[in-house]
Parts: structure tokens; sequence; C-alpha cells
């Protein structure tokens, strides 16, 4: 029986790809480094180091592990600027439906995020209460697609990983929540999400009737 939900937040409750994107964009052009939209696309759901590694690769660019870290802290500086201006009318439309109504049914709910500024994002949307566990960036070391972040967040609420279904928009992150053995709902397109055992275009169609009727047996 599914007793448990695991959240993952950027693509899943709000967008903040497109903060990220300004931030990464801004810290490119200083360096004279290529970045565009195609490529921050590959930086979904993974860690800020792997990010910045990822673009560095596109521009064959190799810098001491101290530089990066610093570079790493430049970008990460105008994104947490960024997040003041977010409110809690940015939740991805479907998104406060579906955790106000997992809360009414009683079940229990977590974060399973690759950020470190989680907290932040979820004061910014007024949404921290909706959850039981916060699961983030500083949770674990190991990230996306390693299955840790979920596993943490499921020990957290005492239930096993086949008593949860993990919400992630990341490819990674399916393979991640197949990894640990969860069940899995994408949000996105085909080619991205495929793979999870029940996909949406986005949240808006997850309500909670759809996730039950595809998981019938699992109610
Ligand atoms: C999010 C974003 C990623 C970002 C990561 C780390 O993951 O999708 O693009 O690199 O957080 O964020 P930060 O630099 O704030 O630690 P998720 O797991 O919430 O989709
Ligand atoms: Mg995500």
């Amino acid at each position: 029986m599914i007793k448990g939900f695991i959240f993952d937040l950027d693509g899943v409750i709000t967008d903040t790809a497109e903060l990220h994107f300004a931030a990464w964009k801004k810290l490119s052009d200083d360096m004279d480094w290529q970045f565009d939209r195609d490529l921050n696309e590959k930086l979904r759901g993974i860690s800020r180091m792997d990010s910045i590694k990822v673009i560095m690769d596109h521009n064959n660019v190799s810098l001491k592990e101290e530089t990066i870290v610093e570079l790493a802290t430049q970008k990460n500086d105008i994104y947490v600027q960024s997040l003041d201006h977010m409110t809690p009318e940015d939740y991805l439309p479907g998104a406060k439906e579906l955790l106000t109504h997992l809360r009414s049914e009683g079940f229990s709910v977590a974060l399973g995020s690759a950020s470190k500024n989680a907290e932040k994002v979820l004061k910014q949307l007024n949404a921290t209460h909706y959850f039981d566990v916060i699961g983030d960036g500083n949770s674990v070391s190991r990230s996306k697609p390693a299955p840790d972040i979920f596993l943490y967040a499921s020990e957290k609420m005492g239930l096993s990983p086949e008593r949860c279904i993990v919400f992630e928009d990341a490819e990674k992150g399916i393979d991640a929540a197949k990894a640990g053995n969860f069940y899995s709902v994408g949000i996105g397109p085909e080619e991205r999400v495929g793979h999870a055992d029940v996909r949406f275009d986005t949240m808006k169609e997850a309500t909670l009737f759809e996730v039950k009727s595809h998981f019938k047996d699992l109610f």
C-alpha cells in the first residue's frame, strides 16, 4: 500500500530552472563560456558541482578544484538573490492542489531535491508546512542518479521504498527512483521521463484521482 509521496522541487513543485538558467548564463558570459538552453537542459536535476563540470566540459575548460568551487559559489550567489522575488504565486499549476489533497488524506509527504537552497525556495513559496521530511542537497553526498536522496526521505518517513511514489521531472531523477525501488511518476515529455511507471505532461494532470487510477492496486 502506498503511504508516502516524495517530491522533487525544481520542475515539479516550482520552476526554478529559469532562475538557474539566468545565473549560469551570467557566469558563463563573464567567463566567455558558451551556454544556451540546450546545455541548460542537461543540468536538470543534477547538483551544482556536477552542473559546472558539464558546462566546463562543453567549453573544453579545465580549472583547479578550488577555482571551480569559487565559480560555482558566484553562480549560487546570483541564483539565491533571484529567489527573493519568488512568491507563493510561483507554484507550478496543480502542485499546490496535489500537496493539499495528500495532506488532507493523511499521506506522508517528503521533499527529495538536489538543491542546497531547497529550504529557501519552500519558504518563499510558503510550502514548508506541506512536508513531513525535507531531503535536499545537504542531506546526502551522492546526487541523482544515485537513489540516496529518496532513500533518505523514505527512511525519515519510516516507510520502505515500495510504499512511496516519487515525483520527478528529470531523466536522472527517474533513474534514481528506479535504482532505489520506488514507484515513479515522471513530469514532462516521453523522451525525458518515459521510463517512469506513469507519466504526465505537466503537474496539472497529476491529480490524486489520476495517480490513484494509474496505480490502482496500490491504494
Ligand atoms: C535542482 C535543479 C538543478 C540544480 C540543483 C542544485 O534540482 O534542477 O538544475 O543544479 O537543484 O541546486 P543548488 O545549486 O540550489 O544546490 P531538483 O532536484 O530540485 O530538481
Ligand atoms: Mg527537478
